[in-house]
């Protein structure tokens, strides 16, 4: 497809949503096409991790959270997250996985404990409940200049998000252009399941991808690895999703954390240069 071939910065007028602007201009500048998974339950092990990575290299363009396992969250950690946010340039994205009618999704997207919608850059949902969790959920974030992924596929082995859902994901994707920028899937998702007659030749949605890892296979529950070469020249995915490859399983080891994040960071830039060169 056309937006395989080019640059991130060069796709930014694909676009009309603030969030998805932010992020190819982001990759851009920095030359990173890398989210860290930051999946630690203490918030000083968070905020640690973020500074480790982020001015060391200033490389990292997101920071992903699963906001909801931390043990000793306040809301002042939300206050932590957004200053290093400016003074680092990076994008929140908030691994919620919202799979609800959109009225409740609505509720726990812009309430409750952590006020998702006021502070993440990005959100994902299952497109399980059908176009009604778009609907909730853009109530909220459009009005913020906030964007949504689908998640089209998982990396699990054994995953149920596979060809005629798959497919559908596409389709509501299609129709909430606004506010749905992209997928978490693990390959271009450019004209799945369009109709004969529609012209999906300049469609571009960006594609997270999820399951990186250059040490690993896969964990000891169904988690499955691929490279970022694999990844992003194999099956032109935008941007690798990387945790426990980056943070390993001490998450106090910043030297090591810092270092390793460069490593995938730079993987991950080549097989994209490698992509647009190709
Ligand atoms: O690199 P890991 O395996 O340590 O972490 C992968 C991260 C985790 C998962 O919750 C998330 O990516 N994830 C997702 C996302 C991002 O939505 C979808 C999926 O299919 N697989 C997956 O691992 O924080």
């Amino acid at each position: 497809s056309s937006a395989y071939k080019k640059t991130y910065g060069n796709r930014v007028s694909n676009f009309s949503n603030p969030t998805a602007k932010l992020i190819l201009e982001t990759m851009e500048r920095k030359k990173s096409n890398l989210a860290v998974s930051v999946d630690v339950t203490d918030a000083n092990d968070l905020l640690a991790i973020i500074e480790a990575v982020a001015p060391y290299h200033s490389h990292e363009l997101f920071f992903k959270t699963h906001i909801d396992i931390i043990q000793n969250f306040d809301f002042s950690l939300i206050e932590k997250l957004q200053h290093l946010s400016q003074k680092y340039d990076f994008v929140y994205f908030e691994d919620r996985k919202f799979a609800d009618i959109g009225n409740t999704v609505a509720l726990q997207y812009s309430s409750g404990v952590y006020k998702i919608a006021s502070w993440s850059h990005l959100t994902n949902a299952h497109p399980v409940p059908g176009l009604s969790i778009i609907k909730g959920l853009s109530s909220v974030g459009l009005p913020l200049g906030r964007g949504l992924l689908l998640l089209a596929e998982m990396s699990t082995k054994g995953s149920l998000a596979v060809g005629t859902y798959t497919e559908e994901a596409v389709r509501m994707a299609r129709q909430n252009r606004d506010f749905v920028i992209g997928f978490i899937a693990q390959k271009r998702m450019d004209g799945v399941g369009s109709s004969e007659e529609e012209d999906t030749s300049d469609e571009d949605f960006l594609i997270l991808t999820p399951g990186i890892g250059l040490d690993a296979k896969g964990d000891s529950m169904g988690q499955q690895y691929r490279t970022p070469r694999e990844a992003i020249f194999g099956s032109g995915c935008d941007i690798i999703i990387v945790g426990r490859g980056i943070y390993g399983t001490d998450s106090k080891a910043v030297d090591t954390i810092a270092a390793q994040a460069e490593r995938y960071m730079a993987e991950g830039w080549a097989a994209y240069l490698a992509r647009i060169n190709n």
